[in-house]
């Protein structure tokens, strides 16, 4: 199987790039991003806490998003491989993952994280809240999602680098440009 992370700061390109990964290498998309919204989107018990918590810039607990990404790898026996887009965002959602694979005979292959200067992912997640009017596009909340970004959610790129997993992948320039960059390392591991 082939299992990737795409990993990086908000609004570095995670989920825009795994739009095109999905497609050329037929991976089940796995975002935690998408699947909070979905929640929300349908003002279920639990999207109706999450909202509270995405708007605030803040991560959702561990436990509940290690159960999403269970259950959903559970929906997909057949899956020829997973990317992992805005997962794991801790070293714990980092260790679940690991046993979860496990469980599945199978592992991590690699992580891809996708390097983007502070003030560039600003810009883009601004010009995103004027297009989209996502409630978490705004200048306060996108601040908070930077700092859990760096306490949080940074730690797990040596976790993986422990593991000899990681490649770092310049995020600035043409979406085309960067996604031949992701394209040449994945195509150099397989
Ligand atoms: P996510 O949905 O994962 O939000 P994100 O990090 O902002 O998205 P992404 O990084 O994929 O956006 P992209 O760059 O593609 O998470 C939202 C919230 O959900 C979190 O704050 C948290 O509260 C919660 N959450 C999610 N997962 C969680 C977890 N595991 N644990 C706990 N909480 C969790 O797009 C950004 C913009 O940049 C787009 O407009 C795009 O068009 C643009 N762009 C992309 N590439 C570009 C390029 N090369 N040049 C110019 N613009 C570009």
């Amino acid at each position: 199987m082939l299992n990737i992370i795409l990993f990086g700061p908000p609004g570095s390109g995670k989920g825009t790039q795994s739009e095109k990964l999905i497609q050329e290498y037929q991976l089940v998309h796995l975002s935690t991003g998408n699947i909070l919204r979905d929640e929300v989107a349908n003002q279920t018990t639990l999207g109706v806490e999450a909202k509270k918590i995405m708007d605030a810039g803040q991560l959702v607990s561990d436990e509940i998003v290690i159960g999403m990404i269970k259950s959903k790898l559970q929906d997909n026996p057949q899956a020829k491989g997973f990317i992992f887009d805005g997962f794991p965002r801790t070293v714990a959602q980092a260790e679940a993952l690991d046993r979860l694979m496990s469980e599945l005979n199978t592992s991590i292959s690699m992580m891809l994280s996708l390097e983007v200067p502070e003030a560039e992912l600003k810009t883009r997640l601004l010009k995103r809240g004027e297009i989209e009017g996502r409630s978490d596009d705004n200048e306060t909340t996108i601040q908070n999602r930077i700092t859990e970004y760096k306490n949080k959610t940074a730690p797990v790129a040596a976790y993986y680098q422990q593991q000899d997993k990681l490649t770092a992948i310049e995020g600035v320039g043409s979406i085309d440009d960067i996604y031949a960059k992701i394209q040449s390392s994945i195509n150099s591991k397989l």
